[in-house]
């Protein structure tokens, strides 16, 4: 209940803050585009999304915060491709953002608002959630991709993906779940088969949470195409992640 009084007031006061992890090209180390990751100092203290957002998701707070998130990436995407160049900006969309009806609307006033080219803008949808459901949002999930912008599917092998519903769904990107990153290159059997189906149905795969050049090595031959996670870089603020975008181009 604290938690909620305080997010209540950091939703007005609008005290959250974007950090920016960078992804890279598995074969070229080059700059591919950034992960916008939420963070809030309560009282002090960094509390993490982990704890936070499921309280937002419960109280419908996730509906402003998410808005506020969408705002901050565009601004700072559209800021980045003025000084420097174009690199493209993921944001996570909770469930409860997916399932409002007026979300794609949204998404298309937020990037229009700031003059952000709709192809800057990636959402990161987990698999748990598009699955659970996925005759209602495919509707929401054609609009999006109709906008231009890139729809990347996180968590990938997590949850129960219907191989069939998988071909008709209008994505991008499989993110292969950390858990089967952190397995490698002992036991790659996950991996290799999420890399095969994405490269089967024309989609590129980004291998989250890479720790170890052990596991860049593996992934780099196994043909995924990015690479996110502490060994590349930790998740940064928004003037070191400029610095990256700034000698990338
Ligand atoms: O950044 P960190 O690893 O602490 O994030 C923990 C969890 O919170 C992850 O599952 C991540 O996807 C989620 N998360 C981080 N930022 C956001 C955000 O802006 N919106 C939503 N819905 N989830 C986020
Ligand atoms: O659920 P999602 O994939 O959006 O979660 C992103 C979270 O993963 C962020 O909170 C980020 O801080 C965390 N993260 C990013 N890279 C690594 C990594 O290499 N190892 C671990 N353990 N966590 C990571
Ligand atoms: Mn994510
Ligand atoms: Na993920």
């Amino acid at each position: 209940l604290r938690l909620e009084s305080g997010l209540r007031e950091a939703v007005a006061a609008r005290s959250f803050e974007l950090v920016y992890q960078p992804k890279i090209e598995a074969a070229s180390g080059r700059l591919t585009g950034f992960e916008a990751l939420i963070r809030w100092r309560h009282d002090g203290a960094a509390v993490s999304p982990a704890d936070f957002i499921p309280v937002a998701e419960d109280t419908g707070l996730i509906i402003e915060i998410g808005r506020w998130v969408l705002e901050e990436a565009c601004r700072t995407a559209t800021r980045w491709a003025l000084d420097h160049g174009p690199v493209p900006v993921a944001v996570n969309v909770s469930a409860r953002q997916l399932a409002d009806p007026g979300f794609a609307r949204l998404v298309e006033q937020v990037l229009q608002r700031h003059g952000t080219p709709a192809h800057l803008l990636e959402l990161e949808i987990t698999e748990t959630v598009i699955m659970k459901d996925v005759r209602h949002h495919l509707p929401t999930l054609n609009r999006l991709r109709a906008l231009g912008v890139r729809i990347a599917i996180d968590d990938f092998g997590t949850g129960y993906s219907s191989l069939a519903y998988l071909r008709q769904l209008p994505v991008d990107v499989l993110k292969i779940d950390r858990s089967f990153v952190n397995d490698l290159p002992h036991a790659p059997d996950i991996a290799s088969t999420v890399i095969a189906l994405a490269q089967r149905l024309l989609l590129s795969t980004v291998a989250e949470g890479v720790e170890t050049a052990e596991q860049r090595h593996w992934l780099a031959e196994a043909g995924c195409d990015c690479l996110q996670g502490y060994l590349i870089s930790r998740p940064l603020a928004a003037e070191a992640a400029e610095a990256m975008v700034m000698t990338a181009f």
